[in-house]
């Protein structure tokens, strides 16, 4: 082996090992427990973040979370993704003329300040839609917002069931074939 080969390889060794290093110590989320947030200075998980367990053979799913916002300046949420879903939406509840509940997607959700943005069944949502997989109940999957002044943070979601008496189940009509 020639001195030249012998040297890339170390090369080759050493940033992968620069790689690994830095993929071991990111801080994500999901190595803590449920509820857990690696959130940016002044934002905070005020209610654990949770994924609801769709029935079987459905691939679209809502997740839930209430953010506190402690700073003086008002945020927003302007986009979402999850590994686990192929496209996040933020979405809103609204009331149609014929007084049936419809979701509708909307650009942004606001975080004021000094106050929260409440993400729950019925109301503001985040939409996960194309699951690549079934989840299991009780499972912790990571969904990271971004914010509009460019931050972000990642949050660990628990796949659970609608609280019984807590979270009534909401029949909505949707665009991607709920029920
Ligand atoms: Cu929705």
């Amino acid at each position: 082996m020639s001195g030249t080969r012998v040297f890339a390889r170390l090369l080759g060794a050493l940033l992968l090992s620069l790689c690994l290093t830095s993929l071991l110590s990111a801080q994500h989320a999901t190595d803590q427990e449920p509820g857990a947030c690696v959130c940016p200075d002044g934002v905070t998980l005020a209610a654990p973040a949770w994924v609801r367990l769709p029935p079987p053979n459905l691939s679209v799913t809502a997740a839930y979370m209430t953010l506190g916002n402690s700073g003086d300046e008002d945020l927003t949420v302007v986009a979402a993704e999850s590994p686990i879903a192929g496209t996040v939406e933020l979405h809103e509840h609204l009331q149609d003329a014929a007084g049936v509940m419809r979701m509708r997607q909307v650009a942004s959700l606001p975080l004021p300040a000094g106050g929260s943005l409440a993400m729950e069944p019925g109301g503001l949502h985040l939409m996960l839609i194309g699951l690549h997989q079934p989840l299991a109940d009780g499972e912790i999957v990571p969904v990271t917002l971004h914010l509009g002044d460019g931050r972000s943070l990642e949050v660990a979601a628990e796949v659970r069931r609608a609280r019984p008496g807590r979270d009534h189940e909401v029949h909505h009509h949707h665009g991607h074939q709920h029920h």
